[in-house]
């Protein structure tokens, strides 16, 4: 099952035992799966402070020159210097709330490294999803650690290999935790996509650590 190898990954899994987590098998790849970083109780009560707090928004981004709304509602929050840019919309942190905080130090014990920033995502209903992409922009640095919170309704999360198309499947339960790690970024591209049944309402949350000018390794 543990295909997966590296550096980092000695790190990332010194925290948790073997049976917290699931190591998915995924050539050029590193990472892992942790059904219940929360309580349920817990990713319930997260989820609505989360879903009534945060300063959700429906952006708008430019794909192929083409302006069009992303298909959730998102928000970024971070230290004041971590500013992102993707499909070219700049993204200017929120200042951290303690719910973050909060949730953002339980994945940093896991991952055993730093986060500064966290994008939030609000899928309202079967409809919302998010295209295929690769978290590699420059700002985030070479193998970035990308630590992914599920609270709400379970999504499929899928995987699809850059180079022979493999696909690999994971439905994001609530309370769990996904980490991508290595060269997953490099590798693969990952994404959520629609459904045409009923679904709730889910929020993700991708901790990640941006490096500006002043703080790159
Ligand atoms: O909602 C998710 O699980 C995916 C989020 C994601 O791909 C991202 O924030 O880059």
């Amino acid at each position: 099952m543990e295909q997966v190898s590296g550096i980092v990954q000695q790190d990332l899994w010194k925290n948790i035992t073997a049976e917290q987590r699931i190591v998915l098998p995924m050539k050029d790849a590193e990472v892992f799966y942790m059904p219940q970083l929360l309580q349920q109780h817990e990713a319930s009560q997260l989820f609505t402070t989360l879903r009534d707090s945060l300063g959700w928004r429906q952006d708008r981004i430019r794909i192929f020159g083409k302006e069009t709304a992303i298909p959730r509602l998102q928000a970024w929050y971070g230290d004041r210097n971590a500013v992102y840019t993707y499909s070219g919309l700049q993204m200017v942190p929120l200042p951290w709330t303690e719910a973050l905080l909060k949730i953002k130090k339980q994945c940093e014990n896991v991952c055993q490294c730093q986060f500064n920033a966290v994008l939030a995502n609000l899928y309202r209903d079967g409809s919302d999803s998010m295209g295929w992409h690769s978290d590699d922009e420059p700002e985030l640095g070479a193998n970035p650690v990308i630590a992914s919170v599920s609270l709400g309704q379970s999504r499929d999360f899928d995987f699809r290999h850059k180079q022979t198309h493999e696909k690999y499947r994971v439905a994001l339960e609530h309370g769990s935790l996904l980490v991508m790690a290595g060269d997953t970024q490099q590798y693969w591209q990952h994404g959520i996509s629609k459904r045409k049944a009923a679904l709730g309402e889910r929020i993700n949350l991708t901790f990640r650590r941006i490096y500006t000018c002043g703080n790159k390794a």
